[in-house]
């Protein structure tokens, strides 16, 4: 016997909200008797969620790889049956005697156990023992996402944010079914990525003085501190590590061929001024752009041959965004180079620079993605667009068969402020608030369903501009970021923010436990 209460059972506050949920009679409970059983594809997973409990329950769970049919069993396994659930969908079945979690994939499993864990008591995210009896309600998931790009953006160059925090976020945004940490590794505040063949570029351009408070236009004083700090390519090694085991993917961005006055204040000979320059110390668009010659291009060609030695990723994100063309107008050598190649403008140069860069990541077998800017002067073949001025940039290139992902400031930018209280810090501009980000469909209506196939799914990005502390960047990360890991996972139909709502209330003390900093959600009455 079961009852229908797939989206507002008080007991089950699953975020996001998994596909299909049945409460059944009962209860599983997990005792120091019981064990994780898990087959060889699973045993890392069986293992993750072992060490993840752990603290809660005052007890690590046995992980084997045998059954024991006498002890009381969450069983993790593969089932080849299961492949109409896709790469990541998942099944969950509780009962009073055991808890059984199936996929046709890993990351599937992975998957069921951040439900499992959600459908423990809230205390069972304590970092201390907790003494309490640990029902879990019998329940029947059938779980897959709505869309395979599910991604965060965070801005490392603005303020660096320290490897120890990166991590931590990992944790939280695959415990919401979040898949890309994309990072934003260089900017013209800063350069955060360690090149071997390139040191100055961390040993100058990950250093700048005071920043300036305030905006370029309307400078306020300095705010008293330098700002420093990089990865090493072991750190992000640590950090591709992390996330891979809890199938994250973390793609890089190396912003060409502007934000790039960092890595001309190490070298200033790849800049089109040739001619020395500061890391910038204030926010806003700067005009230092690439110099686009075959020494400029061979350092490029050299730093992506580093980063994708670091990062798997099959997408290299190489930024395009916002580079104004004045250097470029101005330079007698660009016009000429724009001339030799038989190009309209700077924007066909643009293009056509990073259509050699795409060339050279194509034969490294990865793909290129960019801002949507990357669009003018005509996209480079095979390209990715991240939509972000709005989502008209993601149609034309869906409509002209590039895949997209969408992520368009008025949905998705976390850098905004989250409500109309006046108390509310500082942020760049702009209001998004949860229920705006929740209220965002991914699939533009004018598209075909053809068309629709491109659109690889959204993610939300945080600029940090003004986000100098990594509790500052929790407060404006959650709960948005949450509600997009809903807006992409779940089936568009079960979206109903009263019911989110609800779900969140309560999994605030989880967030709470795990440590994590967040913006209430009871202060949305008092907007
Ligand atoms: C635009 S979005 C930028 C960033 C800024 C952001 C502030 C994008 C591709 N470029 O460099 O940080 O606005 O909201």
């Amino acid at each position: 016997m079961h009852v229908h209460v797939p989206l507002n059972h008080p007991e089950l506050s699953i975020l996001p909200q998994p596909a299909s949920i049945v409460r059944e009679e009962g209860y599983f409970q997990l005792t120091q008797d019981t064990v994780i059983v898990t087959d060889q594809k699973t045993q890392a997973i069986g293992m993750l969620l072992a060490n993840v409990l752990a603290p809660a329950l005052g007890f690590l769970p046995s992980v084997l790889t045998d059954e024991h049919p006498h002890l009381p069993t969450i069983s993790l396994g593969i089932d080849s049956q299961l492949a109409h659930l896709g790469q990541e969908g998942y099944m969950l079945k509780v009962t009073a005697g055991q808890a059984t979690l199936r996929a046709a994939h890993p990351a599937g499993v992975f998957y069921a156990t951040q439900t499992l864990r959600q459908l423990l008591p809230v205390e069972i995210f304590s970092s201390t023992p907790v003494n309490q009896t640990w029902n879990i309600p019998a329940v029947s998931v059938e779980d897959f996402p709505r869309f395979s790009w599910r991604g965060c953006m965070l801005d490392s160059a603005r303020h660096f944010i320290p490897k120890q925090e990166v991590i931590k976020l990992i944790d939280v945004l695959t415990l919401h079914k979040i898949n890309v940490l994309h990072l934003h590794l260089t900017d013209d505040q800063g350069w955060r990525i360690e090149i071997k063949k390139y040191p100055r570029l961390t040993e100058v351009g990950a250093y700048r003085k005071e920043t300036v408070i305030g905006h370029a236009r309307r400078p306020q004083g300095y705010d008293g501190t330098p700002h420093d700090g990089f990865y090493s390519q072991e750190d992000l090694r640590e950090i591709v590590a992390y996330g891979a085991a809890r199938f994250l993917t973390v793609v890089p961005e190396i912003d060409i061929p502007g934000h790039a006055q960092s890595a001309i204040a190490a070298y200033p000979e790849l800049g089109v001024l040739q001619a020395p320059v500061e890391v910038a110390t204030t926010w806003g668009i700067h005009p230092y752009l690439y110099n686009p010659t075959e020494e400029v291009f061979q350092f490029l060609k050299d730093v992506l041959s580093e980063v994708m030695a670091i990062f798997p990723s099959t997408f290299i994100h190489i930024g395009g965004d916002e580079a104004i063309k004045d250097q470029w107008k101005g330079s007698q050598q660009v016009q000429a180079i724009i001339k030799d190649l038989g190009l309209k403008d700077e924007d066909e140069l643009q293009s056509w620079f990073l259509s050699q860069i795409g060339t050279f990541l194509a034969h490294n077998n990865r793909r290129l993605l960019g801002w949507d800017e990357i669009l003018e002067g005509g996209l480079p073949s095979g390209a990715t667009v991240m939509s972000w001025r709005g989502i008209d940039g993601g149609i034309v290139a869906a409509q002209s068969h590039h895949d997209v992902v969408m992520t368009p400031t008025s949905f998705a930018y976390l850098d905004y402020y989250q409500s109309n209280d006046p108390v509310e810090p500082l942020a760049i501009g702009g209001y998004l608030p949860v229920d705006k980000v929740y209220a965002f469909d991914p699939i533009p209506t004018v598209l075909t369903p053809e068309q629709a196939q491109h659109i690889l799914g959204a993610q939300c990005n945080l600029w940090s501009e003004y986000v100098p502390t990594t509790k500052h960047l929790e407060y404006m990360l959650f709960p948005r970021a949450i509600a997009l890991s809903e807006v992409v996972w779940t089936p568009k139909e079960h979206l109903e923010f009263s019911n989110f709502r609800r779900r969140l209330t309560v999994h605030e003390a989880r967030l709470a436990s795990l440590n994590v900093n967040f913006r209430p959600v009871e202060k949305l009455d008092q907007e």
